[in-house]
């Protein structure tokens, strides 16, 4: 990937003007052997490939799909400053292997999926693809076919010379918007929307009347200055008297060099003789005029508005003066979080969890199913008939990886070996699961292979940044004194753990610190066979800590238990004679309702366990909850986390600071 800042002024002329001035270019050729900014959508795989390329010896090759347009490849919007309301433009070349021909497109990969830039294209021919856009929405951008190329779903595709020109948003000058509708002294800049024969009119009660309708778009309009990429709220209260149950909506039409473009932005059964409220949202793309209106039911329907509010729709993250988690627990251990894609896109939000944590995990992608890619795993055995032949992509964990580095803050990896989340077909011959299971040395060599480029390729584009690693997660059986019946157990045997941890500290970069990480280590049971999987691994020398993951309920969850595990596995020793170091890796505590005495028995549960954490200062090196805000968690339906839905702190949160 090259970058250049590039001062355009002998070249305005050839560029469309927004984008005239001050630019970042990026080039994407792959030659580097990174896919950059590029994620898997869908069940694509995007790896970098020498089989063809449109200039150099590479191209980004999407391979893996399965019947879908969107199984494809993302670029990182966000990541490139790509935001709402910012011109950019796309140039690429795109190669795909088929015999048909069909339409590639560069699209929105959420919102309205609206198609940027497209080209038609013979099959097996590079062509040219170019889209000159700016966001309405925060998305990524896809790489596909178009929807109705259907010819293409299953094709795999190539990309090269991926040119992304991103200028800078205009500065607006308005003032924020915050208008409500005032109808007493007249029509408050509302005017009837219609070939002509509507009319506008204010009722005694404070309300605005629309008769002489012909169309449904006939409706009360009103002209307003948004500002580009600046979300807003928009409510109004709308009635009507003659049909039993039609649909009125808020609408809003834009118009961008002469011409005009329609969205609905939301809509309600305006039941006859009633009041009814539309609420809705909007996020400002870049036009030179935008009118909101009501429109809608029949044709020829008259109805009423009122009370139509519109204001700019401040997101605050956390609040002015917040204790920060981090700084509070500094000299105790690391606080940190887990954090999933979605998160990553919202630039505001991740500077705000930046306040608060010392330390990110990735929710999921850097597991197996994200890192290894069994189908070109599966190509590299046909080309050369070894079957310990592994492949891994790391697009999907690029994001993460880059914020942790452009920002300076720590990674913990999860997670190496697991049971679950890992590919079936790795287990088998040729990555095939209708083959037979390989044999244990077959496994062995895949796994150790999987785990030197995971944790080569890691080290070398990000050095430093991944300080610790689950190098097993979940071994241990849910009853009995044994290890859980898996692929591993059954492929290599109980010893695959140890083995993996051999082969991380093998390939681990000088003081990573390895971790085994396990849930319900609390329960007496499976706490004796954690404690047997540790003494294990310390006996081999290869481990530095024991993860509890701690999934809790209040209610459920007996602090007793969590009490006594705690103090039995701190009583171990690694061999050079320092502590077993511990974490708390995947902290949460559900509760049964999302009301204020559940989030009261919530914050002193949370207490209770953070008193007992801090009798281990110095050998408890970290605390992450599995998550920050209760709707993104993974059990959002017990709202587990310090965060709600709006990114508040909760009364757990206060707990802790206090
Ligand atoms: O948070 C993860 C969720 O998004 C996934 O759907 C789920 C699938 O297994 O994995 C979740 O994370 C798990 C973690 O990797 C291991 N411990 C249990 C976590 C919660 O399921």
């Amino acid at each position: 990937m090259r970058k250049l800042l590039v001062i355009l002024a002998a070249l305005a002329l050839c560029l469309p003007l927004a984008l005239a001035e001050d630019k970042t270019v990026t080039t994407f050729d792959f030659e580097s052997g990174v896919p950059g900014q590029f994620i898997q959508s869908g069940s694509a795989k995007p790896t970098v490939s020498t089989d063809v390329a449109h200039s150099g010896a590479s191209s980004l090759h999407v391979t893996g799909r399965s019947g879908n347009n969107w199984d494809a490849v993302d670029l990182n919007a966000a990541a490139m400053g790509i935001k709402t309301g910012v011109p950019a433009k796309i140039t690429a070349w795109v190669y795909v292997d088929s015999d048909e021909a069909g339409t590639f497109v560069i699209a929105k990969s959420d919102g309205d999926y609206a198609t940027l830039g497209s080209v038609s294209c013979p099959g097996r021919t590079w062509t040219q693809l170019t889209a000159d856009f700016d966001l309405n929405q925060p998305v990524n951008l896809r790489f596909q076919n178009s929807y109705d190329s259907t010819g293409w779903n299953n094709a795999e595709y190539y990309l090269d010379d991926v040119v992304v020109e991103v200028g800078q948003a205009e500065e607006s000058t308005e003032p924020p918007i915050d208008y409500k509708s005032d109808f007493s002294a007249g029509t408050d800049g509302w005017y009837a929307r219609s070939g002509g024969g509507a009319a506008l009119s204010v009722t005694g009660d404070g309300a605005l009347l629309i008769t002489g309708r012909t169309a449904t778009w006939n409706s009360p309009g009103r002209d307003f200055a948004l500002v580009t990429g600046k979300p807003y709220k928009i409510s109004v209260w709308v009635k009507q008297d003659q049909l039993k149950d039609p649909i009125l909506m808020v609408s809003i039409a834009h118009t961008r060099d002469g011409s005009e473009s329609y969205e609905n932005l939301g809509t309600v059964v305006a039941k006859q003789g009633e009041w009814c409220l539309i609420e809705c949202s909007y996020v400002a793309g870049r036009y030179d005029k935008n009118v909101l209106y009501v429109e809608g039911a029949g044709a020829e329907t008259d109805f009423m508005i009122k009370d139509f509010t519109i204001a700019e729709d401040i997101k605050t993250y956390g609040k002015e003066g917040l204790p920060s988690l981090k700084e509070v627990y500094a000299d105790k251990f690391d606080f940190g979080t887990a954090v999933i894609p979605m998160e990553l896109l919202d630039e505001e939000r991740m500077a705000f969890y930046k306040t608060q944590f010392a330390i990110f995990t990735p929710g999921n992608e850097m597991k197996p199913d994200y890192l290894l890619n069994p189908s070109q795993s599966k190509i590299a055995i046909k080309k050369t008939g070894d079957q310990t032949s592994v492949k891994v992509s790391f697009d999907t964990c690029i994001p993460l990886l880059t914020w942790a580095r452009d920002n300076g803050v720590k990674v913990h990896g999860h997670t190496l070996v697991w049971h679950s989340q890992t590919p079936e077909e790795f287990f088998h011959e040729d990555y095939s699961v209708n083959k037979p299971l390989v044999s244990r040395e077959v496994m062995l060599a895949r796994m150790e292979s999987y785990i030197q480029q995971v944790l080569e390729w890691t080290e070398e584009h990000f050095p430093g940044v991944i300080v610790s690693w689950d190098v097993v997660n979940e071994a241990a059986a849910d009853s009995g004194r044994k290890l859980r019946d898996s692929l591993w157990t059954q492929v290599v045997g109980d010893d695959f753990i140890n083995r993996a941890f051999e082969y991380a500290r093998k390939y681990a970069a000088p003081g990573t610190l390895l971790f085994y990480n396990d849930y319900n280590s609390e329960i007496p049971l499976k706490a004796l066979v954690t404690r047997d999987i540790m003494d294990s691994l310390l006996a081999d020398g290869t481990v530095d800590g024991f993860g509890f993951q701690s999934h809790y309920t209040v209610g459920s969850t007996n602090l007793f238990q969590v009490k006594v595990a705690l103090k039995e596995m701190a009583k171990r020793t690694r061999q050079d004679g320092s502590p077993l170091l511990l974490r708390v890796s995947e902290l949460d505590v559900g509760i049964a309702a999302n009301d204020e005495a559940n989030w009261k028995k919530q914050a002193d549960f949370y207490r209770e366990l953070f008193e007992l954490y801090e009798q281990y200062v110095g050998q408890l090196i970290a605390v992450h909850t599995w998550g920050t805000v209760d709707d993104l968690s993974w059990r959002a339906d017990k709202f587990p986390l310090l965060f709600d839905a709006d990114v508040q702190p909760k009364p757990a949160f206060y707990a802790l600071v206090e």
